[in-house]
């Protein structure tokens, strides 16, 4: 078998989350078109008859140097010292920023193998593309292109996960993030980089599960954005999350979801400490 850790990098919104998605066969990665929707490591497990590759896909890398942006910066360094290969993910739509020329000088002194995935070939291109490169259209993923390319790099080994797992993220510390996903993709503007989810409690019972959970933002008016007229939007958010934990949990599930305001909580280190775990 062979076997071994991939670390997804790249700027936010150049599509880390849409590969991970696509190569273990699963919507375990939340999606959107906001950047930074990714806010922790995740790992996703992609098995075959020969090989066992481990995904972990990191919130997209930017320079920001308020408290928020460093934590986000840390999750994605943290990941790298896992790795035993870097796909380094560029959208061909946009020009090459700071933050591509930073996570090169990271990466390069690694030592480890480095594939380079260039993805939206469907927008305007405004870069060189190596022949050498892998590349992504309109989100549609080479997924036996990009194993093969790993696997190569790739040591021996024995399995470490269960081949039918894709994850080792319990679906308890999952709900939160698929509900920010719903509420990033109904929301625009600003308000999903000033929104938390905390998730009260997760009650599963044989035939049910009860959810109880907070979307968190930072003013009074960005609460009624998301609360939405008479209560549609954060109504229309409950619906599209409990769909995708119903797929989860494979039985009923009641989300029962509000909205609070903390005042300037991507300021507070405690907040952040809650998020993201005070080692971060
Ligand atoms: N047009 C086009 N859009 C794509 C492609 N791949 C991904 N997207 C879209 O790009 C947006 C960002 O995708 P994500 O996978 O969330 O990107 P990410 O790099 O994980 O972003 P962060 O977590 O914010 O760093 C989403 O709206 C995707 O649907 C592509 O090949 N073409
Ligand atoms: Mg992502």
């Amino acid at each position: 078998m062979k076997v071994g850790y991939v670390a997804i990098v790249g700027r936010p919104n150049v599509g880390k989350s849409t590969i991970l998605n696509a190569c273990i066969g699963e919507s375990l990665a939340p999606v959107s078109q906001v950047p930074n929707t990714t806010r922790h490591t995740l790992l996703g497990i992609y098995s075959d008859d020969s090989s066992q590759i481990m995904f972990i896909d990191t919130p997209g890398f930017q320079l920001h140097d308020d408290l928020m942006g460093q934590r986000l910066r840390k999750e994605a360094q943290n990941s790298l010292k896992l790795a035993d290969v870097i796909l380094h993910v560029r959208d061909v739509s946009r020009p090459l920023g700071e933050e591509d020329a930073a996570i090169d000088k990271q990466i390069c002194h690694l030592g480890v193998p480095i594939i380079e995935i260039y993805t939206k070939m469907d927008l305007r291109h405004v870069m060189e593309i190596p022949d050498t490169a892998i590349v992504v259209e309109k989100g549609k993923i080479p997924v036996a292109q990009i194993c093969e390319s790993i696997v190569q790099h790739l040591e021996e080994g024995p399995l470490l996960f269960d081949p039918d797992d894709y994850t080792n993220t319990p679906v308890y510390d999952r709900v939160g993030e698929i509900i920010r996903e719903r509420a990033n993709l109904l929301l625009k503007d600003e308000i999903p980089h000033a929104l938390y989810v905390h998730v009260e409690d997760v009650e599963v019972q044989e035939n049910q599960v009860r959810i109880l959970a907070y979307i968190v933002v930072e003013r009074e008016s960005q609460k009624r954005i998301v609360i939405g007229k008479a209560g549609a939007l954060i109504q229309q958010i409950g619906t599209e999350a409990r769909h995708r934990l119903l797929e989860i949990y494979e039985r009923p599930v009641h989300l029962f979801l509000r909205v609070r305001v903390e005042p300037n909580w991507t300021k507070n280190p405690k907040t952040l400490d809650a998020i993201f775990g005070s080692h971060a």
